[in-house]
């Protein structure tokens, strides 16, 4: 038998909010380390330049999004004006040759084999680790799609930092031994925001004048967003009538997604209002389906193995028994019962 927890008092969410603030003013930049990530990017710019004279760098992901944490990795992302996005693996081993001269950087390594084929370095003095990709531009604008979700309202922000410090202290919050990027952690939250009831945010894809969603084409997806942020109030109905304290937002969250949400039956979609069941993606045979909001074919849960799946879920349940609404029975919607 567990101990008693303890009951949800005013007293006890009073506590619980402060500690998703604190997830927020402990682990956020502050002005100075978001400048010293400019910095770090002009310099680069202006010696990659010396060999692709055409080069241009821009920061995106958590250095961008209005997610990030103090040693979060430099997210970079190169673009050659006047050349398309041919021999890309080419001018990676290229780039990271020149890389290598580079003084303030070490640990040179580039990686052609990925989907998204990269070189990473580590930045001496400050120690940050970054990566540059090439024409990774799908990415950037994702990375202004969450900063406008991240804008509307403190809240927002405030709950995808505590998602990212779950999921880093439960371990399950890196993509590349096998479980979920922040990315995929991140877009959890937005959805569950989205699904609230008042919601605490609208689906920006879907806010448009006329009849027709506009297109602007990327890669082959429509990339296309609501982003004048400023007329917002006036243009969605919802706009500041949920009242929900971050704390409640949190606990809700856990019970979101170990009692509400159906793994089985749908996905997680921040594309549009109407839920998308995991039979309209032909994705029934993955575990946790997340799908991005602008290329379809991709779903960011696809990498996960069953185990994998399972210790997510129990971090999740755990989870409700660490914030004192622990879950009274075994929830029907556990993934690894799918088979
Ligand atoms: P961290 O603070 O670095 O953990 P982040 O948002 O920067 O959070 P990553 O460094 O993992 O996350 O990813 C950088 C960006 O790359 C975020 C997103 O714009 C893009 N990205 C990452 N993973 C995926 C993915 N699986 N599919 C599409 N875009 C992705
Ligand atoms: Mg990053």
């Amino acid at each position: 038998q567990l101990d008693p927890l303890p009951p949800i008092t005013p007293e006890f969410v009073s506590v619980l909010n402060k500690v998703c603030e604190q997830c927020y003013t402990d682990f956020a930049p502050d002005e100075l380390e978001v400048s010293v990530r400019e910095h770090i990017l002009q310099d680069l710019e202006t010696f990659v330049r010396r060999q692709f004279a055409g080069a241009r760098l821009q920061l995106f992901g958590s250095s961008k999004n209005g997610f990030g944490f103090r040693q979060s990795d430099l997210d970079i992302c190169m673009v050659l004006e006047g050349q398309d996005d041919g021999a890309c693996i080419h001018i990676i081993e290229s780039l990271a040759r020149q890389l290598k001269k580079h003084p303030g950087l070490k640990n040179i390594l580039p990686i052609t084999t990925a989907k998204v084929p990269i070189v990473k370095f580590v930045h001496v003095r400050t120690s940050l680790e970054g990566d540059i990709s090439l024409y990774n531009t799908l990415a950037l604008h994702n990375t202004h799609l969450l900063a406008s979700y991240a804008a509307i309202d403190r809240r927002v922000k405030i709950l995808c930092y505590v998602m990212k410090v779950f999921a880093k202290m439960c371990d399950i919050g890196d993509a590349s031994r096998g479980s979920l990027s922040s990315y995929a952690y991140t877009l959890m939250v937005l959805f569950f925001l989205q699904q609230r009831n008042p919601p605490i945010i609208p689906v920006l894809q879907e806010i448009y004048d006329g009849k027709k969603k506009p297109e602007v084409l990327v890669d082959g997806w429509n990339v296309y967003f609501f982003d004048d942020l400023k007329t917002l109030p006036s243009r969605w109905p919802e706009f500041g009538k949920n009242t929900e304290t971050v704390g409640e937002l949190w606990l809700g969250l856990l019970r979101f997604y170990t009692e509400d949400f159906d793994f089985r039956e749908h996905v997680v979609c921040i594309r549009q209002q109407c839920r998308l069941t995991t039979f309209n993606k032909q994705w029934t045979s993955k575990y946790i389906v997340i799908e991005d909001p602008f290329d379809l074919n991709h779903n960011l849960g696809a990498g996960l193995s069953r185990k994998m799946t399972n210790f997510i879920m129990k971090a999740f349940i755990n989870g409700r028994t660490v914030f004192g609404t622990p879950i009274k029975a075994f929830p029907p919607i556990y993934p690894s019962q799918m088979e």
